[in-house]
């Protein structure tokens, strides 16, 4: 993708993630029809099937040749990054857009050929934009975010981490070593929106989220805006990340990094 088509998708991206935003906050209070997906807790409304289903129009009239890789299934059936790919996920955090109505994002990560080319992050209820464009940078509303350097030690950071993962019996990871973590670091949050995770280690408020289940949709534009402020953005083992499949993964600002991968995750076979 050259920089003047890099250009082009990237203000019609921001377009349709406006919109997108706009029609979710104007409707925000009206009654949701709430079904649920894989278990009791895996929550989806209209809102974001309605809302994926208008990225797919919208994509496939500006450009009818790039294809969409979505959670709520109105995307093509991705099999590789070949081309141009749009992985979004219409509403990351549907727990809290449910439960909260705040705290969930818009994301959309624009994908040439495997390259990373445009990451957007969107609060809608906060309307706060973060954005990135390969080689130029990483935005908040416009205004450039800081590379990360310099950032804390370990012991003074605060790491995104699900409490799912402390319990003894998940099947992903060896709690004993994460509670080691906890005990080293200053503190931990979770957000339930792994976007909105990203976009505050980008931001440099939290130093790094380490998870052990995301889809594609829930890091893609996460991921190319980490990176472009320098930060890292690995499996949990820290190898790189497969855009096509469920993974694990460590965000970090790069100080911490390779030390949390070293001496506190474990993975279980
Ligand atoms: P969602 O709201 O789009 O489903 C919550 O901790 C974070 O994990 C959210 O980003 C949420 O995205 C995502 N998530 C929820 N269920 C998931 C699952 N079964 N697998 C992977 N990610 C999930
Ligand atoms: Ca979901
Ligand atoms: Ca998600
Ligand atoms: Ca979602």
């Amino acid at each position: 993708m050259d920089k003047k088509e890099r250009e082009l998708v990237f203000e019609k991206a921001k377009a349709f993630v406006n919109e997108a935003g706009q029609q979710i906050r104007e409707k925000i209070d009206h009654p949701r029809t709430i079904e649920t997906k894989s278990n009791a807790n895996d929550l989806v409304t209209e809102m974001d099937q309605k809302t994926e289903e208008f990225f797919a129009e919208s994509i496939r009239d500006e450009f009818p040749e790039h294809k969409l890789f979505g959670e709520e299934g109105f995307g093509h059936d991705i099999k590789d990054l070949n081309g141009v790919v749009w992985i979004v996920d219409p509403i990351d955090g549907t727990m809290n857009f449910v439960h909260q109505k705040r705290n969930f994002a818009i994301s959309v990560g624009v994908y040439a050929d495997g390259v990373g080319e445009i990451g957007i992050i969107y609060d809608v209820m906060q309307d706060v934009l973060y954005t990135a464009v390969r080689g130029e940078g990483a935005y908040k509303n416009e205004v450039k975010l800081a590379e990360l350097t310099n950032q804390r030690l370990l012991v003074q950071s605060i790491i995104g981490l699900n409490t799912t993962w402390l319990i003894p019996e998940n099947p992903y990871v060896n709690h004993n070593k994460l509670l080691d973590l906890v005990k080293k670091i200053r503190s931990t949050r979770s957000y339930g929106s792994a976007a909105l995770e990203l976009a505050y280690i980008a931001e440099g408020v939290m130093d790094g989220y380490l998870t052990m289940s995301l889809m594609p949709w829930d890091v893609a534009a996460g991921k190319i805006i980490v990176n472009e402020v320098g930060g890292l953005v690995t499996t949990a083992d820290g190898k790189d990340i497969d855009m096509l499949n469920r993974t694990t993964m460590l965000a970090s600002h790069p100080r911490i990094h390779s030390e949390v991968i070293r001496n506190f995750v474990e993975l279980k076979k």
